[in-house]
């Protein structure tokens, strides 16, 4: 079986857009692949995470994969900082890694925006310690959406390189993969920025622990246009907001943008909404009651992700310990 690694951040409560592009494809992984999943904390603090905040945040982001469907009996869910191996390979790979090829990165010049002299230089590696998340544990599949294709080549290039400074064929290739239409959620605000769990309005997006009446008042409070719905998806070019919603419906009914619009077309947008609203809920509120359900007990939680980390140990740290011995590191016994 194929081994699959992906991570998430845990930089905010999970968002509709986390959950459709990412988490919700994961779960049938983990019945044809070996599956690990990530909480990644040290990715997190690559931008200010206040301490108590970040504590919640990443057992929150554990119940909600777990509520989503990830099943340890499946797969390996583990916290980043739990495995010491990410940190170990990740300063390995920093000294193997170009600064040419980090210049490159198009999501440090997003996130780290004009005030660049500000950045943390943790952000600037980011690209590295998401190539060790994967090759610590010979990883080759995964799961990415196309904001990330950029960092799985530099982690190609990484393990490549490595292999022929140190004249061995150790680290694997890594693939992209994907599975079905990955969808790409934009914010409630503005159609053309995507939605995100670190956006300073609340208003912008979904959350997977939003209640009933908080997720019909964010879409009916969602940015659209004076226009009706179009009969067919060309009629959706140059309306983002428009785009956005009815991409949403299709993805949360396993359907089509063109039927949804077959469906749809023609309607202003209050009743669209109305529509769009009901099937979120309908489609999230078990989840939001399962989150709930497993944040009443922390210790479970804990105890859940302490295990996932042992198992995630017993694979990681022997490659890192050869990774260290091709190096040339000293053995520690
Ligand atoms: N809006 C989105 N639509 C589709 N997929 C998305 N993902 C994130 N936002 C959307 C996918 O979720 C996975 C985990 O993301 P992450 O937590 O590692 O970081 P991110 O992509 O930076 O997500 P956020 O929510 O925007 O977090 P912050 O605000 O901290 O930057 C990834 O597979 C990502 O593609």
């Amino acid at each position: 079986m194929q081994r699959v690694f992906s991570g998430i951040q845990p930089s905010g409560v999970p968002t509709l857009g986390n959950y459709l592009g990412a988490i919700r494809n994961w779960v049938p992984m983990q019945d044809d692949h070996d599956c690990i999943f990530c909480v990644v904390d040290l990715h997190a603090i690559t931008v200010w995470q206040d301490p108590k905040q970040l504590t919640q945040q990443t057992r929150e982001m554990a119940a909600a994969l777990l509520a989503c469907g990830l099943d340890p009996r499946k797969c390996i869910l583990f916290v980043q900082s739990h495995v010491r191996a990410h940190a170990q390979l990740a300063w390995i790979f920093n000294c193997v890694a170009r600064l040419g090829w980090l210049n490159r990165m198009t999501q440090f010049k997003d996130k780290a925006g004009k005030d660049r002299e500000n950045a943390s230089a943790g952000l600037y590696v980011y690209p590295n310690l998401m190539a060790a998340d994967i090759l610590a544990y010979h990883a080759t599949r995964v799961p990415v959406g196309e904001d990330q294709k950029q960092h799985l080549e530099l982690a190609n290039d990484i393990a490549q390189k490595f292999n022929h400074d140190y004249g061995v064929t150790f680290f694997p290739a890594i693939e992209p993969l994907i599975r079905g239409v990955a969808a790409r959620v934009m914010s409630l605000r503005d159609g053309t920025k995507k939605m995100s769990k670190s956006d300073p309005s609340d208003q912008s997006r979904i959350n997977l622990t939003d209640d009933p009446d908080t997720i019909a008042l964010k879409i009916r409070r969602a940015k659209t246009d004076p226009l009706p719905l179009p009969e067919h998806v060309s009629g959706l070019e140059g309306r983002p907001e428009a785009r956005n919603l009815v991409g949403i419906l299709a993805a949360i009914t396993d359907t089509l943008p063109e039927n949804v619009l077959r469906e749809h077309g023609g309607k202003g947008f209050a009743q669209f909404k109305e529509v769009l609203a009901e099937a979120l809920v309908a489609h999230l509120s078990p989840i939001a009651a399962e989150i709930r359900r497993l944040l009443a007990d922390p210790h479970a939680i804990d105890a859940a992700l302490h295990a996932g980390a042992e198992r995630a140990r017993a694979i990681a740290d022997p490659i890192v310990a050869r990774t260290q011995e091709i190096v040339g590191f000293l053995p520690e016994r």
